[in-house]
């Protein structure tokens, strides 16, 4: 399945940068780029919750959106009032790059999301050296022992971590307190088939000391206000917008 193959592609890139850009190098950009926001303190206390994803491409859609400088894009999502946005950076799957995280970076002043596919520690001081202010783990590739060592590295350096669940048995594995934010995310990766039912039906078994987020295949208002009828707070959303001429007025919708 997709999944395994993207995981099995990003420990391969991993071993190879840190042979380039050296851990050292890495914590010495850290140190320069210290300040941070909180996604989740921002969740808790607004309205609306979104968190509006930047997406070229996907494996499920191919091209989303291609014509936007990522600039642009972001900006429109801050005029927009969204809690934060999610920036993919996987090049290979998602036509993302480290870049577009400093760019963000550079163009907003609300939390940034590094999306992508954490298996190892140098990617959470990448994301830190880049301007992320929140990191998401996916509990379907990660052991209990995996989330632990990384939630508790990104906290160490200020970053807040949303941890993704599919299913009950992830999310089970996965509490502890080194997390702040446990999404559910609606897609299977494995298949990509959408529901918004697994949002609802794993609601009531987040524990309330996290901050509730349901990601993907949200593109009507009438699904935020049910979601946010079972407890959610945060609602991650890509396509809806990204498919659009121009996502950061779709966003103020
Ligand atoms: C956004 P959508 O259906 O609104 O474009 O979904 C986001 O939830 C989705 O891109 C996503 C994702 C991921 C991407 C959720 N979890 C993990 C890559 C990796």
């Amino acid at each position: 399945n997709i999944l395994d193959k993207i995981i099995t592609d990003k420990k391969r890139e991993v071993e190879l940068k840190k042979n380039i850009i050296l851990v050292s190098q890495l914590e010495a950009s850290v140190l320069f780029n210290s300040r941070t926001y909180s996604m989740s303190k921002l969740l808790r206390n607004s309205a609306s919750g979104i968190i509006a994803e930047h997406k070229r491409r996907s494996p499920s859609k191919s091209v989303i959106n291609n014509n936007h400088s990522i600039e642009d894009v972001v900006l429109g999502y801050q005029n927009a009032g969204v809690c934060g946005i999610s920036v993919l950076t996987d090049a290979k799957y998602f036509g993302g790059s480290l870049d577009d995280l400093l760019l963000a970076k550079a163009s907003v002043n609300i939390p940034l999301l590094r999306k992508e596919f954490i298996v190892d520690e140098y990617q959470i001081l990448e994301a830190k050296a880049h301007g992320a202010d929140v990191i998401l783990l996916i509990a379907a590739v990660l052991t209990r022992e995996e989330i632990k060592q990384l939630s508790e590295f990104a906290q160490s350096l200020g970053l807040e971590v949303l941890l993704e669940v599919h299913n009950l048995e992830e999310l089970e594995k996965s509490i502890m307190p080194s997390l702040d934010m446990i999404g559910v995310n609606n897609r299977n990766l494995k298949t990509f088939e959408v529901s918004l039912d697994y949002s609802k039906e794993l609601a009531t078994k987040i524990p309330d000391e996290f901050v509730k987020v349901s990601e993907s295949g949200i593109n009507r208002i009438e699904a935020v206000k049910e979601l946010q009828q079972f407890g959610y707070q945060g609602f991650l959303m890509g396509e809806h917008f990204m498919k659009t001429e121009n996502p950061g007025l779709e966003a103020q919708k």
